[in-house]
């Protein structure tokens, strides 16, 4: 069974989309995602003019060699765009071949080990009070876990905050927008706000938080200490990840658990981290990390040295990212927490789906396959719309990760 057509659609229903779309001469369709925020025509044109013409003919069933043409193959290896591309193929193929089966894809990996998928939501709030609140919309809709993030005083605009509640991700207009960081305000406000949500909310339910790579090895080994007491249940991306040893002197100070990986697009990204156990949980993800085969490859790994799972789902990925994510959730032994950032009414239309939340955990559905689809005639109605996400600078003007 030969693919015949692959094709690339990006739209814009409110942000930005790429999604593969392979066909095999017996009409089953398979979808991934390869949206890759602030970058995206990048991989919409390495899949465009590199990768779909070699697909043309190839058989839809042989996903592992596929994998290893484009990964082997392209010579250049792993980055974020080339595995972007290669994830969106071997998901869309993984679809066809459970389509095939007349599966749901989890089944495939093993089957369901655990009866649905918890889900973190994001609460955030530009002062203590108004996040405090947001918490407890999140506890009253059956949320088990909720990322917080709080406006710091003395910083016009911090990660994580924003006035428009549900589907933060800041990326917009023809230039990055630039905004002022101080580490030491941050790290001076921030155990007060872990405080605050104990004290108001208690320790019944999952707390995280995400640093978003911004302190050194030292100020993350100090944060870690100074919030113990709080129990959080990960603190994310505490420093920039180029340097793997850097997490040594964190671990050093501190058994706060740490969560690290949305950036990573391959297992050599991260097995210095995972084998020396350096983090509790690893936050690739199958769009950005080349696709469930090579997610499943990290994620074993992981288990071997006690690390668990915690892909990253943001709203800049996709409907078909989410539910790549949640037939893996189910499968793996060594689940930890999935990301959920509900995305809007429009992009839930543009790709209908069957999954569904209920009583804290998302259910991938029973349909075969992924179980989610691509609306072409209304992603058409939404034309690629430049974004870029923020950059920051210290008070003295330097740049710094945002
Ligand atoms: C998260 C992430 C996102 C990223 C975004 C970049 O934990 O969800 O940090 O918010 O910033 O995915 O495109
Ligand atoms: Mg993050």
């Amino acid at each position: 069974m030969n693919i015949v057509d692959a094709k690339v659609i990006v739209t814009c229903p409110g942000r930005n989309f790429v999604t593969l779309k392979l066909t095999t001469e017996d009409g089953i369709s398979g979808v991934g995602d390869a949206t890759l925020n602030g970058r995206e025509l990048a991989v919409a044109s390495y899949l465009r003019d590199h990768v779909c013409p070699l697909l043309v003919g190839r058989a839809a069933d042989q996903i592992e060699d596929t994998w290893q043409y484009l990964y082997r193959g392209g010579y250049w290896r792993r980055g974020p765009v080339t595995m972007t591309a290669i994830g969106a193929v071997d998901v869309a193929l993984w679809d066809i071949k459970a389509k095939v089966a007349g599966l749901p894809l989890y089944q495939l990996l093993g089957g369901r080990s655990r009866v649905g998928v918890t889900v973190y939501g994001h609460a955030n709030g530009g002062s203590i009070p108004e996040l405090l609140e947001e918490v407890a919309r999140y506890l009253d809709a059956g949320y088990r876990a909720v990322r917080v993030q709080c406006g710091i005083p003395g910083i016009d605009s911090t990660y994580g905050v924003s006035g428009d509640k549900l589907f933060y991700e800041p990326a917009h207009g023809a230039r990055p927008a630039e905004t002022t960081w101080s580490s030491e305000r941050y790290l001076r406000f921030i155990p007060k706000v872990f405080d605050a949500v104990r004290v108001k909310h208690g320790f019944d339910f999952h707390m995280l938080h995400d640093v978003h790579h911004r302190l050194t090895p030292i100020e993350a080994a100090r944060l870690g200490k100074s919030v113990e007491e709080y129990a959080l249940f990960w603190l994310e991306d505490p420093i920039a990840e180029e340097l793997q040893e850097g997490f040594r002197i964190i671990r050093r100070h501190t058994t706060t658990p740490l969560a690290v990986g949305e950036v990573f697009n391959s297992i050599w990204d991260c097995h210095l981290l995972i084998a020396e156990q350096l983090i509790d949980y690893i936050r690739t993800n199958a769009t950005h990390a080349g696709g469930v085969t090579h997610v499943r490859r990290i994620f074993q790994l992981a288990d071997l040295h006690h690390v668990r799972t915690g892909s990253h789902g943001a709203t800049d990925l996709s409907p078909v990212s989410l539910a790549a994510s949640l037939h893996i959730d189910l499968s793996v032994p060594n689940f930890g927490i999935q990301e959920y950032m509900r995305h809007s009414a429009l992009t839930d239309e543009v790709f209908p789906h069957a999954y569904r939340f209920e009583d804290g955990y998302l259910h991938p559905g029973e349909v075969p396959g992924l179980g989610v689809d691509i609306d072409e005639q209304l992603a058409a109605r939404f034309p690629y719309n430049t974004a870029y996400l923020p950059v920051i600078r210290l008070v003295d003007g330097a740049m710094h990760d945002w």
